[in-house]
């Protein structure tokens, strides 16, 4: 029997020719592209994308150097340097078959705590022509009540003290762009990969409120030099489990310490708007289109709200994962109806899509039992998530009259699991979000003032002013606390 086989440079032509991997010569690509945010996501994605267009064209040449920026990122800092920056990808079918493919796209990584300097100048190289980035939702320092750039976070009034030593993204990219515009250098496209509505709108407005703080020339540049696409991501990515690593080991003896698990689907929908080149990704399948609008909303009402849906009520109904939920068909006509009667409404005409066709798709997506996407990852960070995806679907039925009570009883029961942090049988729930504690003060006072939830104002805004909004919810928060089968209201729900 073969000895496991470590993953890298050297190893990849003696892999198992089950597993696909770069035939194309890593040593000629140019690190075109800076990521920030090195997850699992931007690995079955970009990455993925950028690596099946070095496999099909020879004339491409772009790679990516990963950056990290905190302390928490040096771990894939340094499993991928050990790799030789090589990873795989599991692509796991709903029929239980899988592929397995190394991915060769990322060529380098740097970590921007330990030498700020190097981040910087390698995003001002004359080589850089797009900053990514993926940076969670919390990521962008939005400040809740003015929408605008949160002056008051620490982090931001240091970045602007100390300009070689930043801290934020927006610190960095304000750093680099100034050296470009010294040198003379073009600007790089900056491109958020974020599940946020007008992604890149949202970036501009950040980058320049900050850079605006230090140097307002520098901001004039920034503004009129820079693009920002905006842009719809999807694929699935769960957390990698024990069981990704020790699949790899067993069926190819292959040492692989930090693997993607995604499913088949991806997409990748972008607003053809790049200051200084980009890949033909159209090559592979991404569209570019002249405006995301339609798209963004699309996919992040429906995909990334229904698995707040299901995120959140299943894990106080005792679910762990999506494909759980799936299996129960009261969820799945819940989740149905949520769709088609409180969200497509809403929504715009989208060019070329058939949102019944879509809304399909999802349902079979979510239910691929080959997944196991963790209910613990989509309910991570909900204060950051549920204002972009399910929020803004209720304040929009509430101003057209029409039903919320799918989506009202998710945020009844997200008041439930803040407060409690614990299922319907009392089983704890391990609650991961920046905002854990003033959510679970402002939920525990539910006792004494049944709407002490909604009125926190950085997730909720005004909506506990709404009348029609706090009847409805006080009515469920009331039966939730009496009985925590939240089943019961959802069968309630359905049959209304
Ligand atoms: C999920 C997303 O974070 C979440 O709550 O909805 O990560 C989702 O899986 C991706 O956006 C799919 O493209």
């Amino acid at each position: 029997m073969n000895s496991p086989m470590k993953l890298n440079q050297e190893n990849l032509s003696q892999l198992p020719r089950d597993i696909m991997r770069p035939t194309y010569d890593r040593r000629q690509l140019t690190a075109g592209i800076v990521h920030v945010g090195v997850g699992g996501f931007h690995r079955s994605h970009e990455a993925f994308y950028t690596d099946e267009l070095l496999q099909s064209s020879d004339a491409s040449r772009w790679g990516i150097c990963g950056v990290g920026l905190r302390a928490a990122d040096r771990r894939m800092a340094s499993i991928l340097k050990e790799q030789d920056y090589l990873y795989s990808v599991i692509v796991k079918h709903p029929d239980g078959h899988r592929e397995t493919r190394v991915i060769g796209s990322i060529v380098d990584y740097l970590m921007g705590c330990d030498d700020p300097a190097a981040v910087i100048d390698r995003m001002a190289d004359a080589k850089t022509k797009i900053v990514s980035l993926t940076i969670t939702e919390g990521g962008y320092n939005v400040d809740p009540d003015t929408g605008d750039f949160d002056r008051s976070n620490p982090d931001a009034l240091h970045d602007v003290e100390n300009p070689s030593n930043p801290k934020l993204v927006f610190g960095y990219l304000t750093a680099a762009l100034k050296k470009r515009r010294q040198a003379g250098l073009p600007a790089f496209t900056v491109q958020s990969c974020d599940n946020i509505l007008h992604n890149g709108d949202l970036t501009k407005q950040m980058l320049l409120s900050f850079a605006r703080m230090q140097d307002s020339e520098l901001a004039d540049w920034i503004e009129s030099e820079v693009c920002f696409p905006n842009a719809m991501v999807d694929r699935i990515t769960p957390v990698t489990t024990d069981a990704d690593i020790e699949y790899l080991q067993s069926e190819f003896k292959l040492v692989d310490n930090w693997p993607v698990a995604c499913e088949p689907f991806r997409q990748w929908v972008v607003e053809d708007r790049f200051s200084n080149g980009r890949p033909k990704w159209q090559d592979v399948g991404v569209q570019f289109v002249a405006d995301v609008t339609p798209y963004e909303k699309m996919k992040l009402r429906l995909l990334n709200a229904g698995h707040s849906v299901l995120g959140i009520l299943g894990a106080i109904h005792g679910y762990q994962t999506i494909d759980e939920c799936m299996r129960d068909d009261l969820f799945v006509t819940y989740l149905r109806q949520f769709f088609d009667h409180e969200v497509t409404p809403v929504l715009d005409p989208v060019p070329g899509i058939d949102l019944n066709e879509y809304k399909r798709t999802l349902v079979e997506r979510f239910g691929n039992p080959s997944i196991g996407d963790q209910l613990s990852r989509i309910c991570l960070e909900s204060s950051s998530k549920l204002p972009v995806f399910l929020i803004p679907t209720i304040r929009e039925n509430l101003s057209r009259g029409a039903g919320l009570e799918h989506a009202a009883l998710v945020i009844a029961a997200w008041c439930y699991y803040s407060d409690k942090h614990a299922d319907r049988h009392g089983n704890a729930l391990e609650v991961t979000d920046g905002l854990k504690n003033d959510l679970q003060k402002a939920a525990k006072a539910t006792s004494e003032d049944v709407l002490s939830f909604v009125k926190f104002k950085p997730v909720f805004g005004e909506l506990a002013t709404d009348e029609r909004f706090t009847a409805i919810y006080a009515k469920m928060i009331d039966r939730l606390y009496r009985n925590p089968d939240v089943s019961e209201q959802m069968r309630e729900i359905i049959d209304l």
